[in-house]
């Protein structure tokens, strides 16, 4: 989130690269509005197609794509077509002048014929007043953002340039904001209509991966079904329901068929995440519920089990950091936007010889060892199955990956901060400590959640397999985490 693109592509080549991650997603990379205080969230109210930000110009995109494609690390725009920016007027980040009151962006050009009206929204006001009702959802203003017209083949035209030029430079793909404020049939004219893969970095014929954030958490409202034929759809349930289990308000025994049995979609449609740019400061999720950077511990076990289990496809929060002020369950600061200098210039991404990097400025959670490790762990797991499922009947799990790899988790409520007014169970201060089938052939692993394999020294603790695949697993009630895992690649 905010990185510039220079800092990125540094950060493929020494970290994401070598640490096995699939790809990167970066903030919206076209004009946008320049805003009061600078909140991230301008980002999201686009002036022009022209890629300049303060993550870096377009000569600085194209230098990153090129840099990390090198890496086996591919490139995800977060792209936002729905509209374009809230009433205002002012100037965009590529010094284009706009009038949000008016409809004029020159630096498209986008007119007020461009925009849904009265003739589409049904509204008085123009604004998004039942959420369910797909054409107000559609044609409406989603919090006063001016809204495109897609039905027109100009507005279409633009976009499709837009998107072309990106796929042109080598991006692997968008995560489409807003989705469900687009047609289904708009959104499938324009994605149907894009190039094909840059072939310096593809093979022939290869198309780009598209997820759609469809905020849907049961119910009545717009079904993420519509849209499953244009792509992946962020499953919002996913991250809500695994909350709540780490939370203490559902036993992580459940957990043994989470998915489609918990009314989720299907894991091969499914984006799935734990904390995001939202979020993380309350926005599409609730504060205090869902976790975030200031909860280290419980992001790092939810993350674990999001990457541990066989379900969709895992994206991780790499955020900066930001003063929380809460009052009345709102954070008063949810809008501040990324560190910058006394110019505003976004502050880089300092790596200490040690791997320590500037943390007052950004949180690097892709970096955390139990987080990085887990990538690795899910790469190397693959596609294998869920084996050897155990639980206490309660907060204590273990499984398998097929042969693969192993994981075990002990949720104690007392570690988590987790006030149990009601304390029917006396499992709080409960270690685990059993003898369980890891799935894994014999030897001795390394536990990469309480330490790294460097060589063949393992800095944490150990796991001895038997012939059986058995295996003495400990998890006290006061360790730093409340898990541990090890893989095949992590054998002694
Ligand atoms: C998304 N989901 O559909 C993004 O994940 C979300 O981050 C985007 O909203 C939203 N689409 C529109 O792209 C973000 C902020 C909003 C912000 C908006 C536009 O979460 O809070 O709205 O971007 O910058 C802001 C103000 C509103 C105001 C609006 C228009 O917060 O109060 O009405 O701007 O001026
Ligand atoms: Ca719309």
């Amino acid at each position: 989130m905010e990185w510039k693109y220079d800092d990125i592509g540094d950060e493929c080549e020494r970290f994401l690269g070598p640490y096995g991650y699939g790809g990167v997603q970066v903030s919206p990379v076209n004009e946008h509005a320049i805003m009061d205080g600078r909140p991230w969230y301008e980002r999201y109210q686009p002036v022009s197609y022209v890629i300049q930000t303060r993550s870096g110009n377009e000569r600085q995109f194209r230098r990153m794509v090129e840099r990390c494609n090198r890496m086996g690390v591919r490139v995800y725009v977060d792209i936002v077509l729905n509209h374009m920016t809230g009433g205002q007027q002012g100037f965009g980040t590529a010094g284009n002048r706009f009038n949000g009151h008016e409809q004029q962006y020159p630096g498209v050009p986008f007119t007020p014929e461009h925009f849904n009206g009265p003739e589409s929204c049904p509204t008085d006001n123009l604004e998004i007043i039942d959420w369910d009702d797909p054409v107000q959802s559609r044609n409406c203003r989603l919090f006063g953002l001016r809204d495109l017209k897609h039905s027109l083949e100009y507005v279409r035209q633009k976009q499709i340039a837009f998107l072309n030029k990106l796929i042109d430079i080598g991006v692997a793909g968008f995560r489409c904001d807003a989705s469900t404020h687009m047609w289904p049939e708009d959104l499938k004219n324009i994605f149907s209509r894009l190039n094909n893969f840059n072939v310096q970095f593809f093979p022939p014929n290869s198309r780009p991966f598209i997820y759609h954030e469809i905020i849907y958490y049961g119910g009545s409202g717009i079904n993420p079904n519509e849209y499953i034929s244009l792509g992946r759809i962020i499953e919002f349930r996913f991250w809500k329901e695994i909350t709540n289990v780490f939370r203490g308000n559902n036993q992580l025994r459940w957990l043994r068929n989470f998915g489609t049995e918990w009314g989720l979609i299907d894991g091969t449609n499914a984006f799935i995440m734990i904390d995001s740019h939202d979020l993380r400061v309350g926005h599409n999720g609730q504060l205090g519920f869902n976790i975030n950077c200031f909860e280290p511990r419980l992001l790092k076990a939810a993350t674990a089990f999001m990457l541990a289990w066989n379900y969709g496809i895992p994206r991780i929060l790499s955020s900066y950091r930001w003063k929380q002020i809460i009052k009345d369950g709102k954070d008063l600061n949810e809008w501040v936007g990324p560190p910058t200098d006394l110019f505003g210039n976004i502050i880089s991404v300092k790596i200490n010889p040690d791997k320590s990097w500037n943390d007052e400025y950004w949180i690097c959670e892709h970096r955390w060892r139990q987080i990085y490790n887990m990538v690795r762990f899910r790469s190397i797991v693959g596609d294998e199955p869920i084996l050897n499922w155990w639980d206490n009947g309660d907060n204590q799990i273990a499984f398998s990956r097929g042969h693969s790899g192993f994981i075990a988790f002990n949720l104690q409520k007392s570690n988590m901060n987790i006030i149990d007014n009601n304390n029917t169970d006396n499992n709080d201060s409960l270690e685990l400590r059993q003898r369980l089938q890891t799935g894994l052939p014999a030897g001795t692993y390394c536990d990469i959640i309480s330490g790294d394999l460097n060589g063949n020294h393992c800095t944490g603790k150990t796991i001895i397999v038997d012939e059986n695949g058995l295996a003495d697993i400990y998890i006290g009630h006061d360790e730093s985490d409340i898990f541990l895992a090890t893989h095949l690649d992590a054998k002694l």
